[in-house]
């Protein structure tokens, strides 16, 4: 004869309450392709996350770079070009990503302690007034021709 057990427990119903924040827009899997030459931009990408009220990028800030800026490469005709955005839409919980061949961040004169360090802070200013810091990853060219002769400018 078996036992009958009542899933009180069970059948409580969640006690889910509406008084959480709402899930803020993020970034995360930011990182910088490092360009082998120092007078050529380097390239940023990362993946932002929309919460849940939409937003815009509006800008992305360093203090470990000259300047960044947002931009896109589009296919014209056959050839490649890139245009600076000064805004990108991200919607309510959406991915945006900023990967090779289309929106990217590029970075001029990137500091060398960064580079030493292999990571760079970058703050991404949202149109909802957050601002994001988040730790991107320095990727060395893979062939560094003079890494054996690398000059040290005096200050
Ligand atoms: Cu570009």
């Amino acid at each position: 004869m078996r036992a009958y057990f009542p899933f009180i427990a069970l059948a409580a119903p969640l006690a889910l309450t509406a008084c959480g924040d709402p899930a803020p827009t993020y970034v995360d899997q930011a990182w910088v392709r490092l360009s082998p030459n120092k007078d050529t931009p380097s390239a940023g990408y990362f993946v932002a996350h929309g919460g849940d009220a939409g937003t815009q990028l509006r800008g992305v800030l360093t203090d470990y770079a000259l300047k960044v800026e947002m931009h896109e490469s589009m296919n014209h005709g056959g050839m490649m070009k890139m245009e600076p955005l000064q805004s990108v839409d991200i919607p309510a919980r959406s991915t945006v990503a900023f990967a090779p061949g289309g929106k990217h961040l590029m970075l001029w004169g990137v500091n060398d302690t960064a580079i030493a360090r292999g990571k760079m802070t970058l703050t991404f200013l949202l149109a909802n007034g957050d601002r994001l810091l988040v730790d991107a990853i320095i990727q060395k060219p893979g062939a560094a021709p003079a890494s054996g002769a690398e000059e040290h400018e005096g200050h």
